[in-house]
């Protein structure tokens, strides 16, 4: 692992450290010294991967305040802290209620479902598996009871579509989501008793938090829930505050989703779980889904409308399934714009929790424009399920990169990064820490798992049979890619992976084969000039990567099979390539593969006469070998294959594979750089096309600028299956 990414993650785990408390961890010790529920499922998962004690005694800790009716209070009180925040036990009087624990002190509201989830990841990521088993039992009849509450007390359609009563349920306390429910209520005529806030007083400036209008509002709803001794068929019948949004309801869907798998293991049955499940996603699908606006928007049970508004909650039901492949696919749309910045934008950190086009975007007010990384950790997941990967590579980057060029911030600026709100914030810290695991241990240990499972001792000929058609010249290459794309766009699934065993036997792949037969008789004199030859090897290399993972069905990474770019080979007017002589015979001007010492076509090599005169470094951004490293594959032209490598350049250098840390005087680039040094002219090469292309002005500025002392770390080769 990179030296950088081992030294932030000593920082996460010393966050952590510092705010842990005893049996849980405080969000942060300035703003929030309480226990907080949606926090510590976010921190647990932190603690998952270095300390399964410590990840099991947060949620056992917060599970031990939940209310006899099985609501998880938002807050378990610490006594020694007491004074320090505005709510506290005594403001929310949870005695009134019968639910209330008697051991602990709460508040009288809920959060966003998380903690199944946390929960199975804790068992995923144990050492030992079987140590977690009786945690899962201890826990299993909790989380339960938590969903039933949702279900029984917060349902009051019967649709599944969970209400919250109170913004601060919504874990999104000032969205601007809520405004226009909140407008309609008339504060004028009601005396609110007097309250002191204490996060104005902490050392935020108050220009990041929630404003004192919005404080009265949080007030008023508390004193209702008082009155009504927080029995909530009264509250629902009195709050003017009863909203359906698409972030609750999709936690609850991901939370019962990691529910059915956790009854599983401990050999539970989960029917009722799946009903859950089936009617809440159903109902997301069918009354959040907001067709005009392309996302997903709230309810608002009393006004009886969608709230109309554009905020990052509204992609959230890409996390736990809900969205349709199809709803997936236009807020992708969305998401993937300057609203919520697009991939390669510059000067840009995705994504901001509310749209940046709109007015009332605040840049650094709390959730009203900022990026927030436990919203990113949950989108990252969401997107690679619908088959968006760039994109979760690229929001993953930007958990790591925000909290090491900025520090360890609740939320951050979408333009420059900049940290708000409380510095050393805990789920920061714990997500921050998931993602380096997830990104630089667990991956690598995958993709070399299976290695050596398949080896290739002899050539393998991937287009020996079929009859030859008509196809001929340069329309063999285009016909090529047009059928690789049908074969992605049909066996993708929705869950991101791929359906390999199908692919074999579907017309697709025939389709696809009977053309790769017409190489057999192309006369490759027939290319002409460097175009030509460029868009005619980059696109037969792309195509033939895809064809051997099919024919040699790889599941997770190209690794499994020793040999796979060596002797996978098509056969062209006569002779036999494979991915490595059209890399380093062809198109690399016959060179040395990494770590050889020869050349890849030897001095009586027939083949030498295909070689290109000179190394066009863009190739390797456009050479796709089947990984999540390398680029995304395309078709390229003759007529327009400069442009395309330009583009595919840009594209690359500003993607998860190029992170430039001036903070730090840093940069972080693909291993791809190092096998090709030479071909980019050397260190000062590489800087050079990294200056040139990155477009966020902050990391130019820096490039231009170099001083000697720059450390240059190589980021891990990310060899799992680009699907
Ligand atoms: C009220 C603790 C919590 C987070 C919320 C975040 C903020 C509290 C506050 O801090 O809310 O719950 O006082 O502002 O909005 O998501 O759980 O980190």
């Amino acid at each position: 692992m990179q030296d950088i990414i081992k030294k932030h993650l000593k920082a996460a785990q010393a966050v952590l450290n510092k705010n842990h408390a005893g049996s849980y961890t405080i969000p942060s010790s300035s703003l929030y010294p309480h226990q907080w529920n949606w926090d510590s499922g976010f921190i647990a998962i932190g603690y998952s991967h270095f300390n399964t004690g410590l990840a099991i005694k947060e949620l056992q800790s917060l599970f031990s305040a939940q209310w006899r009716n099985g609501m998880l209070p938002q807050i378990v009180f610490n006594r020694n802290s007491l004074g320090r925040y505005f709510p506290e036990p005594d403001f929310w009087q949870t005695e009134r209620s019968p639910n209330a624990p008697e051991r602990f002190l709460t508040s009288g509201i809920t959060m966003p479902p998380i903690h199944a989830v946390s929960v199975l990841k804790i068992y995923e990521n144990a050492q030992d598996k079987q140590k977690v088993i009786p945690f899962l039992k201890w826990i299993y009849p909790k989380l339960m009871a938590s969903h039933r509450y949702l279900y029984l007390e917060r349902n009051l359609n019967q649709d599944g579509l969970i209400y919250i009563r109170h913004p601060w349920e919504s874990g999104m306390d000032n969205s601007p989501a809520w405004d226009k429910v909140l407008r309609k209520i008339d504060l004028s005529g009601i005396r609110l008793p007097e309250y002191r806030r204490k996060d104005t007083e902490s050392g935020v400036s108050s220009d990041m938090r929630p404003t004192k209008q919005n404080y009265d509002y949080f007030v008023y709803f508390m004193e209702l829930f008082k009155k009504a001794k927080y029995e909530e068929k009264e509250i629902a019948k009195e709050c003017p505050f009863l909203v359906c949004g698409p972030l609750f309801n999709a936690i609850l869907c991901a939370s019962n989703e990691a529910l059915i798998k956790i009854s599983d293991i401990i050999g539970k049955p989960y029917q009722e779980i799946e009903q859950w499940y089936s009617l809440t996603s159903k109902s997301i699908r069918d009354k959040l889904y907001h067709e005009e606006h392309g996302i997903f928007d709230a309810y608002d049970l009393r006004g009886k409308e969608l709230l109309e508004l554009e905020t990052a909650s509204g992609f959230l039901p890409m996390f736990g399934g809900a969205a349709s492949q199809e709803q997936a696919e236009k807020i992708y749309r969305y998401l993937d714009s300057k609203s919520f910045c697009a991939l390669h934008q510059g000067n840009c950190f995705t994504i901001p929790s509310y749209d940046t086009q709109k007015e009332g975007f605040k840049r650094e007010n709390y959730w009203r424009g900022p990026v927030w990384i436990n919203i990113n950790w949950m989108l990252v997941q969401g997107l690679r399920r619908y088959g968006f990967g760039q994109k979760a590579d690229s929001l993953s980057r930007h958990i790591l990169e925000l909290p090491i060029r900025f520090g360890f911030y609740e939320y951050y600026d979408s333009f420059d990064g900049r940290g708000y709100g409380s510095k050393n914030f805990s789920w920061t810290a714990s997500l921050f820490i998931d993602t380096a695991y997830e990104t630089y241990v667990k991956a690598g240990a995958r993709a070399y798992a299976g290695a050596a499972e398949n080896i290739l001792f002899r050539d393998r000929v991937l287009n020996k049979t079929g009859k030859q058609t008509d196809i001929s010249g340069i329309r063999i290459s285009q016909e090529m890619i047009k059928a690789v794309k049908e074969i992605k766009s049909r066996y993708y699934t929705p869950k991101g992976t791929v359906d390999y065993e199908s692919i074999k036997t579907s017309g697709e792949y025939k389709n696809y084969k009977k053309i790769t037969a017409n190489l057999r008789g192309f006369d490759l004199t027939l290319l002409k000039g460097e175009t030509e030859k460029l868009a005619f090897w980059i696109n037969l290399y792309n195509t033939i990567v895809v064809d051997g993972i099919i024919e040699n069905r790889v599941k997770e990474s190209v690794k499994e099979v020793i040999g796979f770019f060596s002797r996978i080979k098509y056969i062209i007017g006569g002779y036999s390539f494979s991915p490595d002589d059209i890399e380093h015979g062809v198109l690399r001007a016959n060179s040395r593969k990494p770590s050889r010492v020869w050349k890849q076509f030897g001095l009586l090599n027939a083949k030498r006469k295909f070689s290109l005169r000179h190394i066009d470094p863009r190739i390797h951004f456009a050479l796709v070998c089947g990984s999540r490293s390398c680029a995304p594959i395309k078709y390229y032209t003759s007529e327009g294959i400069y442009d395309e490598l330009e583009m595919a350049t840009k594209n690359f250098i500003n993607s998860s594979e190029v992170m430039v840390i001036p903070e730090e005087n840093r940069i972080l680039i693909s291993q791809i750089f190092k096998w090709y040094r030479s071909d980019f002219g050397g260190l000062p090469g590489i800087l050079n096309i990294i200056r040139k292309y990155i477009l966020d002005d902050d990391k130019k500025i820096f490039l231009d600028n170099i001083k000697d002392d720059l450390q240059i770390d190589y980021l891990y080769y990310d060899w799992n299956l680009n699907k």
